[in-house]
C-alpha cells in the first residue's frame, strides 16, 4: 500500500491521529546520526589508513553498532507469536439497561481498538498452525480511556486459581533440559501436568478438537471465558460472558494440512490476516454476550466463578450487540504489534470483575510483565499504548518518560497547585468498583464447588459430531503417542475414562496402553450443539481458490470461473510450472501468480483444472500437478475441472470421481467434492456448484 494511502485512514480516529503524530517517514530525506548530525558515509567505518584499525572517535559507527546491539527486548512470556491489526468497533444499540461503559451506548460511535491474535506456547519465531489456543487481544481506546478485553479463542481455561498459572506454562513449553519441543504440547511434561490435575480435562478436550488448528484468526471465535459484571448507572449488576463471532463462521484445517503448513509456510496465519486487510475483505466480528442475573448467580448446575466452565448457549442465548472490523495493518510490527501491552484489568465505568480466582490472579500477572518486557514503568507512553485522552495523575519519572510534566507538584493533596489533579467522582465518570459484598476466613483451599473436572468435558464430547470425535482421538494419538513414559500413558486413558469410556478405548488403542474395563464417571447424555463447528455459518467469501494451467489452456473454462468466483468474493491465483504469462488456446495472456515451487495446495481452500488439451497434457507430463490435486483431495478440499482438465483428475488417481457428461452431456456431476463437467461450452451451472 503506499504511503498516501496508508496515511488517509489513520486520520480518521483519535488513536489513528495520535499515531500519525509520532509516524516518520524517511522518503527523500537525508540520513543523520540519532543526535541530528548529517552523515557523509555509511558503508566504510573511520579508520586509520583504508587498511588500518577503526577508530574509536568514530561516533557514528559506535552509535550504530549499539543500537543494533540492543534491537531486541524480551518475548512475551506467553502468547509470543502473534499479529496485529487496528480497526474499530460500533455497538448495534445502546446497553444502556445493563452497563454504563461509553463505548457501549451510541451506535453512531466508532471506537478505535488495536486487536493481537496469537498462539500461546511458542516462541516469536515459530509457526502459526501449530496446535494451541489463540490468543484474541482487543484494546479499546475509549473516550473514558483503554478497555482491554484479552480473550482466547477457547472458553474455557487449563486451570482454576492463577497460582498455577506459572506450572502448567513450565509444563507445556519446551522441555527445560534440551528445550523441545517447541510450540508443542506432545511430551511429557505437559502430559505428566495433565494427569496430575484433572482440572484441566475439560480444556485439552477443546484444545484437541479442531479449534486448536484454526483455518485463520478471521475465522475463529473469540471468549472472554471468565464471568465479568457489566455495572448501569444505577448500580445495578449484571453477570456477563464475552464472546467474538466471526462472520465468516468458524472454520479449521485438518491436521496434516497444519503440520505441513508449519513448514511449507510458517507465517500462514500472520499472511492471511495481512493479505485480507490489504486487499479489503475486512474482518469482521460480532460481540456477543450472555447475561445472567445476579440473582440467579447459583441457578446453573456449576460455579459460574469456575474459568473451566462455559456457559451452554442453548441454556443462554447469545445477544449480539456490536460489531469488530479490522481496516488497516499496522506501519511497524515492532513498534505497534511488539509493543503493544494488554492487561485484563485495564477496564472502564460500567464493566467489573467477578471473584474468579483465575482472574483475580492475572488482574496483577499482565502489568508486572509490562514492567519487564517493556523495561520500566512508563510503557503506557508507547504510542500503540496510550488511552486517546492524556493520562492525568502524580506519577513521575522513571526509564524512557517522554511526557514533560509542567508544574511543581507531584503529590496531593497539594495547596501549590489547587490540589490538582484531583479526583473525580462517579458522576462525572470516576471509576467506581462494584460494592460486592465479601467476607469470608483466610483460606487456602479449592472451593467444593470447583470440584466437578469431568461433567462439562464429557459434555463437549457428546456434542461432537462423528468427524470431529474422529479428529479428537487422533490428535489424543499424536500427542500422547509424543510421550516416551508408558506409566503417564497410561493415566491419560484412565483420567479420560471420566469423561468417556469409548473415547479412553480409542485412546488406549493408539498409544499402547490398556483399555479401562468400564466406564469410570457417571452417565451424562447432554450435549451442547453450538460447540461443534458443523453448526457454523458458512460463506466462501475470501477464500482462495488454486487454477491449475500451462500454455494452450481453455480460456473460455478459466475466465468463466475467474468472473464467478470473483463475483463471490473468491480469490483465485493461476499456479503453473513458471512464473511469467501463459498463452491460451485461443491466444489470450494470462499473468502465473505462483509456480509449483512456491505454493501447495495447504495454501488453497479449493482446485480448479481448466479445459484446453495442451495445458492439461502439460499438467500430465510433470508430476507436480498430480501431487497438488491428490494432497487437495485428501484434504477434503473442493476439486474442479472442465472439459479436458478431467483427464488431469483421472491421472492424479482421484478416488471416486464421476466423469460428467461423456456422452455430451453437460450437466455437472459432484462426488465426495468433485466437481467435473465435459463436453460444455457454458460453465455456468458448475461454476455455481463448484462455489456451493
Ligand atoms: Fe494470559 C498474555 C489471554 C490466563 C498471564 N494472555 C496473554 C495474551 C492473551 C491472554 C490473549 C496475549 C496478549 C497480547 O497479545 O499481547 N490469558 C488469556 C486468557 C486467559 C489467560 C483468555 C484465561 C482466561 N494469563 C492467564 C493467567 C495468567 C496470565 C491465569 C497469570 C496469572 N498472559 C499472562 C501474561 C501475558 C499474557 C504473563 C504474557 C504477555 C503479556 O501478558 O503481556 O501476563
Amino acid at each position: 500500500m503506499s504511503d498516501e494511502k496508508r496515511k488517509h485512514p489513520k486520520a480518521e480516529s483519535k488513536k489513528k491521529q495520535q499515531l500519525e503524530d509520532v509516524t516518520i517517514d524517511h522518503t527523500g530525506k537525508k540520513m543523520t546520526t540519532n543526535q541530528g548530525i548529517r552523515v557523509t558515509n555509511d558503508d566504510d567505518s573511520l579508520k586509520a589508513g583504508t587498511r588500518g584499525p577503526t577508530i574509536m572517535e568514530d561516533f557514528h559507527f559506535r552509535e550504530k553498532m549499539t543500537h543494533f546491539d540492543h534491537e531486541r527486548i524480551p518475548e512475551r512470556v506467553v502468547h509470543a507469536r502473534g499479529t496485529a491489526a487496528h480497526g474499530y468497533f460500533q455497538v448495534y444499540e445502546p446497553l444502556t439497561e445493563l452497563t454504563k461503559a461509553s463505548f457501549l451506548q451510541d451506535p453512531t460511535v466508532k471506537t478505535p481498538v488495536f486487536v493481537r491474535f496469537s498462539t500461546v506456547v511458542g516462541s516469536r519465531g515459530s509457526a502459526d498452525t501449530v496446535r494451541d489456543v489463540r490468543g484474541f487481544a482487543t484494546k479499546f481506546y475509549t473516550e473514558e480511556g483503554n478497555y482491554d478485553l484479552v480473550a482466547n479463542n477457547i472458553p474455557i481455561f487449563f486451570i482454576q486459581d492463577a497460582i498455577k498459572f506459572p506450572d502448567v506454562v513450565h509444563a507445556i513449553k519446551p522441555e527445560p533440559h534440551n528445550e523441545i519441543p517447541q510450540a508443542s504440547a506432545a511430551h511429557d511434561t505437559f502430559w505428566d501436568f495433565v494427569v496430575n490435575n484433572t482440572e484441566t480435562a475439560h480444556m485439552i478436550m477443546w484444545l484437541l478438537s479442531d479449534r486448536g488448528i484454526p483455518r485463520s484468526f478471521r475465522m475463529m471465535e473469540g471468549f472472554g471465558v471468565h464471568t465479568f459484571r457489566f455495572v448501569n448507572d444505577r448500580g445495578k449488576a449484571t453477570f456477563v460472558k464475552f464472546h467474538w463471532k466471526p462472520v465468516l463462521g468458524t472454520h479449521a484445517l485438518v491436521w496434516d494440512e497444519a503440520q505441513k503448513l508449519a513448514g511449507k509456510d510458517p507465517d500462514y496465519h500472520r499472511r492471511d490476516l495481512w493479505n485480507a486487510i490489504e486487499m479489503g475483505d475486512y474482518p469482521e466480528y460480532e460481540l456477543g454476550i450472555q447475561i445472567l442475573e445476579e440473582e440467579n448467580e447459583f441457578a446453573l448446575d456449576f460455579d459460574i466463578l469456575d474459568p473451566t466452565k462455559f456457559w451452554p448457549e442453548e441454556q443462554i442465548p447469545v445477544k449480539y450487540v456490536g460489531k469488530l472490523t479490522l481496516t488497516e495493518n499496522v506501519d511497524n510490527f515492532f513498534a505497534e504489534t511488539e509493543q503493544s501491552a494488554f492487561h485484563v484489568g485495564n477496564i472502564v465505568p460500567g464493566i467489573d470483575f467477578t471473584n474468579d480466582p483465575l482472574l483475580q490472579g492475572r488482574l496483577f500477572s499482565y502489568l508486572d510483565t509490562q514492567l519487564i518486557r517493556l523495561g520500566g514503568p512508563n510503557f503506557h507512553e508507547i504510542p500503540i499504548n496510550r488511552p486517546i485522552k492524556p493520562p492525568v495523575n502524580n506519577q513521575r519519572d522513571g526509564f524512557h518518560r517522554t511526557t514533560i510534566n509542567r508544574g511543581v507538584t507531584s503529590y496531593s493533596v497539594n495547596s501549590l497547585q489547587g490540589n490538582y489533579p484531583r479526583p473525580s467522582s462517579e458522576k462525572e465518570g470516576g471509576y467506581a468498583h462494584y460494592a460486592e459484598k465479601v467476607e469470608g476466613k483466610k483460606i487456602r483451599e479449592r472451593s467444593p464447588s470447583f470440584h466437578d473436572h469431568y461433567s462439562q468435558a464429557t459434555v463437549f464430547w457428546n456434542s461432537m459430531s462423528p468427524i470431529e470425535k474422529k479428529h479428537i482421538i487422533k490428535a489424543f494419538h499424536f500427542e500422547v503417542g509424543n510421550v516416551e513414559s508408558e506409566e503417564i500413558r497410561q493415566q491419560v486413558v484412565d483420567m479420560f475414562n471420566h469423561v468417556d469410556h469409548t473415547l479412553a478405548k480409542e485412546i488406549a488403542a493408539g498409544v499402547g496402553a490398556k483399555p479401562p474395563s468400564a466406564p469410570a464417571g457417571p452417565k451424562i447424555t447432554a450435549s451442547s450443539p453450538a460447540v461443534s463447528l458443523l453448526t457454523t455459518n458458512y460463506t466462501v467469501k475470501s477464500r482462495k481458490v488454486a487454477i491449475l494451467l500451462e500454455d494452450g489452456f481453455n480460456f473460455h473454462d478459466y475466465s468463466q470461473m475467474v468472473n464467478e468466483l470473483k463475483g463471490a468474493g473468491i480469490h483465485p491465483e493461476v499456479i503453473s510450472h513458471h512464473l511469467g504469462t501463459l498463452t491460451s488456446k485461443e491466444g489470450k495472456k494470462v499473468q502465473v501468480d505462483k509456480t509449483f515451487a512456491t505454493s501447495e495446495s495447504v495454501m488453497f481452500d479449493a482446485v480448479f483444472v481448466p479445459g484446453g488439451a495442451k495445458s492439461v497434457n502439460k499438467l500430465i507430463a510433470k508430476d507436480k500437478a498430480n501431487y497438488f490435486l491428490k494432497e487437495a483431495f485428501d484434504h477434503a478440499k473442493t476439486i474442479g475441472a472442465s472439459n479436458e482438465g478431467v483427464d488431469l483428475l483421472a491421472d492424479s488417481g482421484i478416488r471416486g470421481i464421476a466423469i460428467a457428461g461423456s456422452e455430451h452431456h453437460p450437466t455437472p456431476v459432484e462426488s465426495m467434492g468433485v466437481i467435473t463437467i465435459q463436453n460444455a461450452m457454458n460453465l455456468s451451472n458448475f461454476t455455481q456448484t463448484f462455489i456451493k
